[in-house]
């Protein structure tokens, strides 16, 4: 073999050695996210403390180089995540402000002559953030204030409260009672739309106002309430004229009808004058009237 042809030879493997080379590093795969039992949707309680871990995104490489991680979001500063993909909270949550972000993660290998920016894999998730109950119903117009008339019969709509809850699901859903702290039973409410209703006698001649306690109470376990009080003003209906106690009177007429009229005349100024004593003018006069015709 002439030295020509062994360099020649020396050339070629040097050059088929380099092109090997070549390709192992070409074959160096980025790294990938773990798709079995990681789910894009990440959930997470509002009330979650800042600096506690979310979730620890997981990704692997082939070659075992070493991986990166880094995130973009529109939200700056919510997140951090770490080399181990440990996924943190860095900011307060409220669901009722904002009940979901989308973030991408990238991760990216260092490997040997690799430029990590051009090695990135890149994945989007979704942070859904879970209510917890931290809104207490909240009574509209507080104190509500409301008239009946006394004649108002059961039945009859005095008012209807309304209190919102900014919660979702039960924390939100709220329902309507009468606080221990109402006297009367004299109206009733309705648990679920919190109309109040009349359900017993009214009197203005005994009472003129009635205040009632509502509570407003959210299904949320722990439950959160919150009070209101309701005025009811009773209007006075004419259903009190003077007393003329005409019954008795009759009943006069009808004893002493047999007697004879000088009898029957005197019993009746008698009795006259005893209900003038107790009866209004106005009844007197009638009652004369009638007497006299
Ligand atoms: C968040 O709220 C839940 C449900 O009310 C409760 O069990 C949990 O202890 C709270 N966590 C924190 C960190 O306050
Ligand atoms: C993730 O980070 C949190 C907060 O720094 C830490 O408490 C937790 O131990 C970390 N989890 C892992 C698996 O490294
Ligand atoms: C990478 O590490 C794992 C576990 O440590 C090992 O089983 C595997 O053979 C390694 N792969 C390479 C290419 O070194
Ligand atoms: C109550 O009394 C007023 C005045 O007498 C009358 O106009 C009204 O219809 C009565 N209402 C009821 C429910 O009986
Ligand atoms: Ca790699
Ligand atoms: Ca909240
Ligand atoms: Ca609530
Ligand atoms: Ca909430």
């Amino acid at each position: 073999m002439s030295p020509l042809t062994r360099i020649t030879i020396f050339m070629f493997l040097v050059c088929v050695i380099d092109e090997l080379q070549f390709h192992v590093q070409a074959q160096n795969l980025k790294p990938f996210f773990d798709i079995d039992g990681q789910n894009v949707v990440i959930k997470v309680l509002e009330n979650a403390t800042v600096g506690s871990s979310l979730t620890i995104i997981r990704a692997t490489d082939e070659e075992n180089d070493t991986m990166v991680f880094s995130l973009s979001s529109s939200e700056q500063d919510l997140l951090k995540i770490d080399n181990s993909g440990n996924l943190t909270l860095q900011k307060p949550l409220d669901r009722e402000t904002t009940d979901r972000y989308q973030f991408t993660v990238h991760v990216a290998d260092q490997c040997q002559g690799c430029d990590v920016n051009n090695r990135k894999t890149s994945r989007l998730f979704i942070l859904v953030i879970i209510d917890v109950n931290d809104n207490t119903p909240t009574f509209i117009s507080t104190p509500y204030l409301a008239r009946v008339a006394e004649n108002d019969t059961v039945g009859h709509l005095v008012i209807q409260v309304s209190a919102i809850d900014r919660d979702q699901g039960q924390n939100q859903i709220v329902s309507y009672m009468f606080s221990p702290s109402t006297q009367t039973n004299t109206f009733a409410i309705s648990n679920h739309d919190g109309k109040i209703t009349v359900n017993g006698p009214l009197d203005f001649e005994k009472v003129q106002r009635y205040t009632l306690f509502v509570t407003a109470k959210d299904g949320g376990d722990p439950s959160l309430e919150s009070e209101t009080t309701v005025i009811v003003d009773v209007s006075d209906v004419s259903d009190n004229p003077p007393k003329f106690l005409r019954p008795i009177y009759l009943e006069g007429i009808q004893k002493t009808k047999q007697r004879d009229r000088r009898s029957y005349k005197y019993k009746q100024l008698t009795e006259m004058l005893v209900l003038a004593m107790q009866s209004h003018t106005i009844s007197l006069m009638v009652m004369m009237k009638d007497c006299f015709y």
